[in-house]
């Protein structure tokens, strides 16, 4: 069976899980924890991220290959556009989000919720390790100060990738004002990279974990600021998730 090695919280293996649950392909989440995460990671692939998508003896790292992966070795259900030009434009959004979107979420967010222990050590645990809330308890000032430092999160940088965060979603709103889909008249990759992504701000249903009962003040405020800028996001989830 298909593995998948990844963190529940993470917005970039969001994208596959859907792509996989949008085939129907069944798999099995390896879900690693941040920090040890490491160990398993370089282990299997070239770099340390996930997602790393394993079937049989192919093993596929970055979001975006993986999708190109599923599609070719799956073809029902395809999320690329069949269409060459479609195609291409799929992806150009789908690497704009993945570049210009993900990161920045990641920063906004893990900026107010780094600390908050209550809400992202059962992220980071969740149908993890059994080891997983033992390494937290004593671990997780020394992750959380590693992840600022190696992630580059901090007041500012959160700041600039709030503005940036801001110029995709309102490119994003401003072109499905008249157009249903990202490209075409389909659901493609770039709608689900894009909602993907967007998903921590909007915390929808059908993520796979359960959202905080409560969120921080200022998480709140920065959602509710784009609330009508991410409708979509929710119509999305819920037509196709
Ligand atoms: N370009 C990669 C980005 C994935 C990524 O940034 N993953 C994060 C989690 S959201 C990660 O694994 N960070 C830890 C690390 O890189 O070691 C993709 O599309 O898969």
């Amino acid at each position: 069976m298909i593995k998948l090695y990844q963190f529940p919280i993470s917005h970039y293996c969001e994208k596959i899980r859907w792509a996989l649950d949008h085939k129907g392909i069944e798999y099995k989440k390896i879900n690693l924890l941040p920090g040890l995460h490491l160990k398993h990671t370089k282990k299997i692939a070239k770099q340390s991220s996930v997602p790393v998508l394993i079937d049989g003896e192919h093993i596929v790292q970055n979001s975006n290959d993986i999708i190109t992966y599923l599609d070719k070795t799956y073809a029902h259900k395809s999320l690329t556009p069949k269409d060459e030009d479609h195609k291409r434009q799929a992806l150009e959004w789908e690497n704009y989000v993945d570049k210009e979107l993900g990161a920045h979420v990641r920063c906004v967010c893990y900026h107010i919720l780094l600390d908050h222990p209550e809400i992202v050590i059962p992220f980071f645990t969740h149908e993890g390790p059994w080891y997983g809330k033992l390494f937290m308890k004593f671990g997780f000032k020394k992750l959380q100060s590693k992840m600022r430092y190696f992630m580059k999160i901090n007041e500012e940088t959160a700041q600039e990738s709030y503005e940036k965060m801001k110029l995709v979603i309102d490119k994003l709103y401003e072109h499905l004002q008249t157009n249903k889909y990202l490209v075409g008249d389909e659901f493609t990759r770039a709608d689900l990279a894009a909602a993907s992504l967007l998903a921590p701000l909007c915390q929808p249903n059908g993520y796979g974990l359960e959202w905080p009962e409560k969120t921080p003040n200022r998480l709140l405020a920065i959602s509710d600021e784009f609330e009508d800028k991410l409708k979509w996001v929710h119509d999305v989830y819920a037509n196709y998730r």
